[in-house]
């Protein structure tokens, strides 16, 4: 299956016929261990981490005779990022690195990355045939509300949709009223943004009275967080757009990694230029396809910012089957969660994402909910605020009662748990502009 042709007339297409991703698979291989070869020896004779560790275990980059071979080098972590802060991982010197991004995460210094012009150049591409595959094409006018800064995001669709041959709105996050303006008046028909931040725009879209069906709106090109398959249903059914789920992190390129296509199952990972294997996370063994584990990420072209095995902390798996638009990329399953956002709740493991898709099922909620957790006498506690519809607030205090009631039922047949369950007004938690904070963290207050 073929994505939608550029109207006749636009700017030069990208030509998806001739992308990699279509590549027969015994050539991808071959690419593959030709590019990883050539990392290996860059980060072996420039990166002094990678290398002292590679002579702890007495490999060299000659040892990498084959992809499988990869295995016998060491991972890379996060903590290595902050502990070389801020240029330590650095395999390019300073003069040939043109940008810095950083990611803040939640403690501490953030992490720095680099990029020397090959590697934009990549990024564009790869973001580029993150946008075909969503179903955009050239003559598509994209607002971008991932925002522009240090976050990844902004650039990177940024420099995707323009090289696809689209009209880009580089509106960034935030200022909603002005948000509103552009997707009525520029005739606006694919918007990036993260899931959280779209469904504030649907809102305020309802309360500025614009009419979703009367816009060209055609497309939402959704990541930097998880969400869920109960989320795109409501999104979709909400706003009437198709709502595609893009993967990405600062530390292998941004967004850019791998991306839904028009069956919307499985996000296919652009492994012509990042390598993927899945690891069980307590043993460091890899798993086969469809087996569910840590997401590890081998970078196979970057210059500035060689990244050998690193641990994501994504919990997914690989799809073995083909997919059915015909891309030869693999797919990997849509992230639910990551291996550090779980809790432990009286000795059950639950995950943020298992409480949104237990709140979806149940009619009558909004799509805007938050978890607290706190600690009493050293147990963990969680409570789960979500919003109602108004219809669902104008109704007797036994509906109400009755809802609370499902929710919490739902919650225990998903988590295995019961879970505190409250009703709050609309437009009482609150909205991101970017990232959501599913989970208020209490327990060390
Ligand atoms: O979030 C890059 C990005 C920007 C991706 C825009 C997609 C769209 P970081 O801020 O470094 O980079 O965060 C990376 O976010 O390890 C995942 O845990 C999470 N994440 C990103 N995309 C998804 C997704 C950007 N589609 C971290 N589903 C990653 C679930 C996601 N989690």
């Amino acid at each position: 299956m073929v994505e939608q042709a550029a109207p006749a007339g636009a700017r030069q297409p990208f030509q998806l016929s001739s992308a990699p991703d279509f590549l027969p698979e015994a050539q991808l291989r071959t690419l593959q261990l030709e590019r990883l070869q050539a990392t290996v020896a860059r980060a072996y004779e420039r990166v002094s981490l990678f290398r002292e560790r590679c002579q702890q275990r007495g490999v060299t980059p000659a040892d990498i005779r084959s992809l499988a071979d990869l295995r016998a080098l060491p991972f890379t972590v996060k903590t290595d990022l902050r502990d070389t802060y801020p240029f330590g991982l650095f395999a390019s010197p300073k003069a040939d690195v043109v940008r810095l991004h950083a990611s803040s995460g939640t403690t501490g210094k953030p992490i720095v990355v680099a990029y020397t012009e090959s590697d934009l150049a990549i990024w564009s591409e790869v973001m580029t045939r993150t946008l075909a595959a969503c179903g955009l094409h050239a003559g598509d006018t994209v607002q971008n509300a991932f925002g522009y800064g240090l976050f990844t995001g902004g650039l990177g669709a940024h420099y995707g949709a323009e090289r696809l041959g689209a009209t880009v709105i580089p509106t960034s996050g935030g200022n909603t009223e002005r948000q509103m303006m552009v997707m009525k008046d520029f005739g606006v028909t694919a918007l990036c943004a993260t899931p959280s931040y779209f469904l504030h725009l649907l809102e305020r879209a309802g309360e500025h009275g614009i009419d979703w069906s009367e816009l060209p709106l055609r497309v939402g090109v959704f990541g930097a967080e998880p969400w869920t398959e109960a989320m795109r249903q409501r999104i979709e059914q909400l706003s009437g757009i198709r709502a595609y789920d893009i993967y990405g992190l600062s530390e292998i390129i941004g967004p850019g990694v791998g991306s839904e296509c028009s069956a919307q199952h499985g996000l296919h990972l652009f492994e012509d230029h990042f390598y993927p294997e899945i690891i069980d996370p307590e043993t460091g063994e890899p798993l086969p396809d469809g087996q569910e584990g840590e997401l590890v990420l081998t970078t196979l072209t970057k210059q500035a910012m060689p990244m050998i095995r690193y641990r994501t902390r994504d919990i997914t798996s690989i799809i073995p089957e083909p997919c059915p638009c015909g891309r030869t990329v693999r797919r990997i399953e849509r992230i639910g969660r990551r291996s550090d956002d779980m809790f432990i709740i009286r000795g059950i493991n639950v995950f943020p994402s298992q409480v949104e898709a237990a709140l979806l099922a149940v009619e009558g909620t909004l799509p805007h909910y938050q978890i607290t957790l706190t600690r009493e006498h050293g147990l963990d506690r969680m409570e789960v605020a979500v919003e109602v519809t108004p219809e669902v607030l104008s109704d007797t205090v036994g509906g109400m009662a009755g809802l609370q009631q499902r929710l919490a039922e739902s919650l225990a047949h998903v988590i295995g748990v019961r879970i505190g369950v409250r009703l709050v007004e609309p437009r009482t938690l609150p909205r991101s502009e970017g990232k959501a904070q599913r989970v208020v963290d209490q327990r060390d207050v």
